[in-house]
């Protein structure tokens, strides 16, 4: 049976197989999981249920569950250190889920800020699930006892539900839940959009909008040299009135270490084709290792059923003690195999 090690805390992310994992998804999240893969306790789930609440075609959410998959194993983690699993097939995570629905309030629900733009992408289907989505990505955190989320900016909202959700529930029946905490990281938590740098980047969005991880080094470059930027020339940090350049010094910054200063100081003045083509270099840089690693690792369809198979079951060990305890606290028939 899985253990946490005494001396280990916990850690959980997820990510939805929708489309092609961008550049946002690596800065924000993905690339801070295989940082902490040696202090923590981490497990990394590929959120099927959560994509499911916009409409899906069924053969390419698997392809894209397969290809989320391979991505995590090519960036780095490896899947003895950390569970990689998928959440459909850990039932807990969808049992968790309902019961608590039954912890959370319609108003808390109706100001997340994701439900709002999702509803208005998605007018002739707001389903249900879109407005309890943040319900089961509490219940995914809690699941496990979660000590750290390692997260992009635009889930915090998400995040500080699940602790109000953690801590009513504690409230009434006594300490259950580890109340988690947000990991983010310091640049490069909101990646924004190449055309429209005020919106966030989004692997849902139109292809010119965003890198894909996957995204070949050619394409990388075309696709920075149209990113929009405005009608100066310098190269200095001022989200509000620069936020294309701000964003690819962020970009910059956060794949090679080297403070918004010190790139500011560098091509500041020099015309923003040579900065867009160092930013691209940068870019291509930070992915071409995960690229080749990705091309071997998808072409072994073996290792990854493995992989898949093993996560499952050590991460549903896990989900199955914690499902004990709740159902126990809340009354619900005790479980007999
Ligand atoms: P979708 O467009 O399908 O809603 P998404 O691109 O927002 O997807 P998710 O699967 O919802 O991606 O997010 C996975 C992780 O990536 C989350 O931790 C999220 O905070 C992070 N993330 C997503 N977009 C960005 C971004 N533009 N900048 C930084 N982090 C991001
Ligand atoms: N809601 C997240 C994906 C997600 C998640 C989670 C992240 C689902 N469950 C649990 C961290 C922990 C998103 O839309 N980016």
């Amino acid at each position: 049976m899985e253990q946490q090690t005494a001396s280990k805390k916990r850690i959980f992310s997820g990510i939805q197989p929708t489309g092609n994992l961008t550049l946002g998804n690596y800065i924000g999240a993905l690339r801070n999981f295989g940082v902490l893969q040696n202090e923590y306790d981490c497990l990394y789930s590929i959120v099927d249920m959560h994509a499911i609440t916009v409409r899906q075609d069924p053969a390419e959410l698997r392809r894209a569950c397969l290809r989320t998959m391979a991505i995590f194993l090519a960036s780095g983690l490896d899947p003895e250190k950390n569970i990689i699993y998928f959440q459909s097939q850990v039932s807990q995570h969808a049992e968790l889920g309902w019961i608590l629905d039954c912890f959370t309030y319609m108003g808390e629900l109706q100001r997340m800020t994701q439900f709002k733009d999702k509803s208005a992408k998605h007018a002739d289907n707001i389903n249900a699930g879109l407005f309890t989505y943040p319900v089961l990505m509490a219940a995914d955190i809690l699941l496990y006892m979660t000590d750290l989320v390692p997260i992009g900016a635009d889930q915090k909202q998400h995040l500080e539900l699940a602790r109000d959700i953690a801590l009513r529930f504690n409230a009434v029946y006594g300490d259950v839940f580890t109340v988690p905490e947000g990991y983010f990281p310091k640049v490069g938590a909101r990646v924004m959009s190449l055309q429209e740098p005020t919106r966030k980047m989004s692997k849902s969005d139109p292809e010119e909008t965003y890198i894909a991880i996957l995204d070949k080094p050619d394409v990388i470059r075309k696709k920075l040299r149209r990113a929009v930027t405005d009608s100066d020339t310098h190269v200095v940090f001022d989200p509000e009135n620069k936020p294309g350049v701000s964003n690819l010094m962020a970009i910059m910054s956060a794949l090679t270490g080297r403070s918004l200063d010190v790139i500011s100081a560098e091509y500041d003045g020099r015309g923003y084709g040579v900065f867009k083509d160092a930013v691209a270099d940068s870019i291509v840089a930070a992915l071409e290792p995960i690229q080749n690693e990705y091309d071997r690792i998808s072409a072994d369809k073996a290792y990854l059923e493995s992989v898949m198979v093993s996560g499952r079951e050590r991460a549903a060990s896990i989900a199955y003690r914690t499902m004990l305890k709740v159902r126990k606290k809340v009354g619900l028939a005790a479980l007999k195999l």
